[in-house]
């Protein structure tokens, strides 16, 4: 995109943002370009809340469905909007109600913990949620002794290795996470040696045992900012590196392959961004009995975090 043209795009996304009193959302995995112009940066969870503590009337939501989802259950009165319709979450759609419904039967009487990353339907047939930072927490405030965690089972995984309970997992991945290889790992600290290894706990458990830190995206960039070391590889989508340069411009970030890219959360571009303010598409809406359903499951992460 040459610069004017990228320059004209931002100005008619900056007048159109004060015209329609709106609040542009970046997830951390989403392009730099979209991340500069965007309100507020963060994760899923993060993002939706803020928001909801504004007096915004619409939320631009550069992100995936389930996302937009979350937004609109913390800011019902507000309109949501996902840029392209199209950015969907192959882990989050990996479980739907029915499949929740034959999961839960096989395993009678137990709490079903879902990972932020689920549809809002599923959230609201959860008893509570969490997400990557607060999962273990979650779990040990839970007064049962076997969980059922779901989507994920890298997350899952991650959480048993931390709590003595015993954690059922749901069979759910995400293949952007899955794609980095220990392998890649080990190459990438042999060129690096004096680099951090940081992991999501969405990567496989060889990757997660290679890490000197496992977190979420945001504690990641805490602990990065917060960092003496100067170097750093990245176990989790790339986008990330796009805030962490410009927050620590002398610090060193790596990827540890070519395939941590999500498709989906590069599908957002500004051309969308800009199309989704002039023809408020494409809105993302919940059920109300749902939006009060998921709510109460939020609500119960939030009161133990
Ligand atoms: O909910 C999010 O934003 C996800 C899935 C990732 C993270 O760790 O921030
Ligand atoms: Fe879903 Fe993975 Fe993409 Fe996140 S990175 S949106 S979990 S596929």
């Amino acid at each position: 995109m040459a610069a004017t043209t990228e320059q004209q795009i931002t100005d008619s996304i900056n007048s159109l943002r004060r015209e329609r009193k709106a609040v542009i959302l970046a997830h951390n995995y989403q392009n730099g370009e979209v991340q500069d112009i965007a309100d507020f940066t963060g994760d899923s969870l993060e993002l939706s809340r803020k928001a909801a503590a504004t007096d915004a009337d619409v939320i631009v939501f550069c992100g995936v469905h389930f996302m937009a989802e979350t937004a609109k259950i913390l800011s019902p009165q507000k309109t949501v909007l996902l840029p392209d319709p199209h950015a969907g979450c192959p882990m989050a759609n990996m479980v739907d109600l029915a499949r929740l419904r034959e999961f839960k039967a096989q395993h009678p009487g137990l709490p079903v913990v879902a990972y932020v990353n689920t549809t809002a339907e599923v959230k609201a047939e959860s008893d509570i949620c969490c997400t990557s930072a607060n999962a273990v927490k979650v779990v040990e405030a839970i007064d049962a002794d076997e969980i059922i965690c779901l989507p994920d089972k890298s997350l899952a995984g991650y959480i048993a290795s931390q709590t003595k309970k015993r954690i059922v997992p749901y069979p759910g991945y995400c293949p952007t996470h899955h794609r980095i290889l220990s392998q890649d790992v080990m190459r990438a600290k042999k060129e690096h040696p004096t680099a951090k290894v940081l992991a999501h706990p969405e990567c496989t458990s060889d990757v997660v045992e290679l890490a000197d830190v496992v977190a979420s995206t945001s504690g990641m960039i805490r602990w990065v900012a917060g960092s003496a070391g100067q170097e750093f590889i990245l176990c989790t989508e790339r986008g990330i590196i796009h805030k962490m340069q410009k927050d620590n411009p002398g610090k060193k970030f790596y990827n540890p392959c070519g395939l941590n890219i999500c498709p989906n959360m590069k599908k957002i571009t500004l051309e969308k961004v800009l199309w989704s303010l002039e023809d408020m598409v494409h809105e993302v809406t919940v059920p109300d009995d749902i939006i009060s359903r998921a709510q109460r499951a939020i609500e119960g992460m939030l009161a133990i975090v």
